[in-house]
């Protein structure tokens, strides 16, 4: 069996986090979260939901820093990465792990296949998201739904293939474009983006949609051969819900979740609701 480590990049996210890391499937080996600019008791919250957790500190500024620390340190066969904020739910994992136990090397989350959405996007950020995808499937010649979107997973193995090297948001941008330009199998699998918990988004629409076309630009050539973009299967589904009973999605109290003590109630050791996906309906 594969093991799956997940990265989290945080700022600041300490009434979001316990959210994430309760609702983390058991099959996980590991968490890896990467910090080192957060002020409140990011760091604190995490290592009180979950023992084990590996905390990188990372005190150079952006989600692409941070990220490549947390693929460096992640022990496991498979890496998934996803937000600290509560705007994707790790009950989802089960959808990225399998198709990379089977044929895939890169999974990539979707909002607009079969069984995806978003409660976040806003008018413009849609628009602007829909205008990338698009000019990013001319110039690759693929078949992405969803190009800014950071739920991804892959085989630790395209580390190599995919020697990363940006800071900020576009590290979604260079994966996700240097993955088809490898040729490697990736599927999209839809996946329901909520809204972040409590707190503020850190991406600004347009000086991030200008660093995405900029990575866009430098890694995309203005003619590649009409093969030389892999095709994502979209692997559809039905809508599904996930129970949340245990973990109401709402912020978290950092100091009397801190104020716990390690004889009191331990909020890791209640017990998970199923792990099987609740097909609506049913
Ligand atoms: N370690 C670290 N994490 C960051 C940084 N900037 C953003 N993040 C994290 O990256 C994730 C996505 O950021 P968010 O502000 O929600 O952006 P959005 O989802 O694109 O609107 C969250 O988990 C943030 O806490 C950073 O400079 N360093
Ligand atoms: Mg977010």
């Amino acid at each position: 069996m594969a093991s799956v480590s997940v990265v989290i990049p945080t700022l600041n996210e300490e009434m979001n986090l316990p959210w994430v890391l309760r609702r983390m499937p058991s099959y996980v080996d590991e968490v890896v979260i990467v910090d080192g600019r957060s002020k409140d008791h990011t760091v604190d919250v995490a290592r009180q939901v979950r023992v084990d957790v590996v905390v990188v500190a990372e005190p150079r500024k952006g989600k692409g820093v941070a990220l490549r620390a947390g693929f460096a340190a992640a022990s496991g066969d498979i890496i998934v990465m996803l937000d600290a904020d509560g705007s994707m739910d790790p009950r989802e994992i089960g959808w990225f792990v399998s198709p990379l136990q089977h044929d895939y090397d890169f999974v990539k989350g979707s909002r607009y296949v079969t069984g995806g959405g978003s409660e976040d996007l806003t008018f413009l950020r849609s628009f602007g998201n829909r205008a990338l995808t698009q000019l990013a499937n001319t110039v690759l010649h693929s078949n992405y739904s969803d190009l800014c979107y950071g739920y991804i997973a892959f085989r630790r193995e395209c580390l190599e293939v995919l020697e990363l090297k940006s800071d900020g948001f576009e590290i979604e941008t260079e994966l996700i474009v240097r993955a088809a330009r490898a040729g490697l199998r990736i599927a999209e699998v839809p996946s329901i983006e909520l809204g972040r918990i409590s707190g503020a988004s850190n991406l600004r629409t347009f000086r991030d949609g200008w660093r995405v076309l900029r990575t866009m630009a430098r890694e995309c050539t203005f003619w590649e051969a009409p093969t030389a973009g892999a095709r994502p299967e979209a692997l559809r589904r039905v809508k599904y819900t996930y129970p949340n009973i245990n973990f109401p999605r709402t912020p978290t109290d950092p100091l009397s979740l801190l104020a716990q003590t390690a004889l009191g109630p331990q909020p890791s050791l209640v017990p998970q609701p199923s792990l099987l996906p609740r097909v609506e309906g049913n």
